[in-house]
């Protein structure tokens, strides 16, 4: 998706002009891939903009770090400062994406990152809906990609790590050039994983059930979690456990939740129709209440928002 520049960024502790944000060719990352980001979202809300669950994003960018060894020469406090920061000066009271990086810079080359300079970035710009807006209406088509998601012990699928998203493109290129619209990635063992950049999530007989991330190697998504307690609320039961590929051939309904995507339905996986192929009646009660929790409409949810103005 094409970029929106905004006017600043926020580089080890300065604010330093979008065109200024520049690193040199050697800088470690960008040749071995050890880092860690994250991908967060503000929204407007009628009290300004509001990030949603900013401090659980940067508390998993230093877990992410922790995994790698790489220690982040900030706090959490500084990186939620510096993001609403960032939100404020770059004017993005009707919401936009975020993303932090925590990167090794130039100085080292080699494969021991440990003397490496730790740098970190934090950018916002305006992103529409991930996967189009037709997508959040009418659903999306979903391919199970021939390449296998990470084996934990191959690739700490508990990091949201840089290098680690090789395996999600390759899937995602493989499922676009096939005319699908996303992959679904299997776990090594070959239940359901997680999807290039989202979690999943099915509906069979009125129960919700998405994969336990830890044992199917995904991403504990801080959107798979909000979408549990929000269907919890709305009264609905949601098991966290294996689904396989079949699974999502013949649930009534498959929705994916991530930061960028927010809630996406699904209207058919590898040609199979899922249900009625297009947005389900539980997929659109929980989209309608997750758009509005993060836009600060409900009161219940307050405490996910974290104000920028205030
Ligand atoms: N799994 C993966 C592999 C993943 O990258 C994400 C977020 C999720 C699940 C959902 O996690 P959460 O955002 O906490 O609900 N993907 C980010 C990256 C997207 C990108 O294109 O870059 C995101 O949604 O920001």
């Amino acid at each position: 998706m094409p970029l929106t520049p905004t006017k600043k960024i926020w580089m080890d502790g300065e604010i330093v002009n979008w065109e200024d944000a520049q690193v040199h060719v050697l800088t470690h990352t960008l040749h071995y891939g050890t880092g860690a980001f994250e991908g967060i979202r503000a929204y407007k809300t009628d009290r300004g903009p509001a990030v949603f669950r900013l401090r659980e994003h940067i508390v998993r960018l230093f877990n992410s770090a922790k995994i790698f060894m790489i220690e982040v020469p900030f706090t959490v406090d500084e990186l939620v400062e510096a993001t609403k920061e960032m939100v404020r000066v770059n004017d993005m009271g009707d919401g936009c994406y975020i993303r932090p990086l925590v990167y090794l810079g130039y100085g080292e080359m080699g494969l021991n990152p440990l003397p490496c300079p730790v740098r970190v970035a934090i950018a916002v710009w305006p992103w529409g809906a991930y996967l189009g807006d037709e997508g959040l209406e009418n659903g999306i088509t979903l391919k199970v990609s021939s390449w296998v998601r990470h084996d934990p012990n191959a690739m700490p699928t508990a990091a949201k790590g840089v290098g680690m998203y090789v395996n999600s493109s390759l899937a995602k290129v493989e499922a676009l050039k096939s005319g699908y619209d996303e992959a679904v990635l299997l776990a090594s063992d070959g239940q359901v994983s997680e999807c290039t950049g989202e979690n999943l999530f099915v509906v069979r007989g009125g129960v919700i059930y998405t994969p336990h991330s830890s044992d199917a190697g995904a991403l504990e998504g801080i959107t798979q979690d909000s979408v549990i307690t929000i269907a919890n609320d709305l009264g609905y039961e949601v098991r966290q456990g294996t689904i396989l590929r079949t699974d999502l051939y013949l649930a009534d309904e498959a929705f994916l939740t991530g930061t960028a995507a927010e809630v996406v339905p699904v209207r058919a996986v590898d040609d199979r129709i899922v249900g009625e192929g297009r947005r389900g009646p539980m997929t659109t009660e929980i989209q309608r209440t997750y758009f509005s929790a993060v836009r600060g409409e409900l009161p219940q949810y307050e405490h996910w928002l974290d104000r920028v103005d205030s």
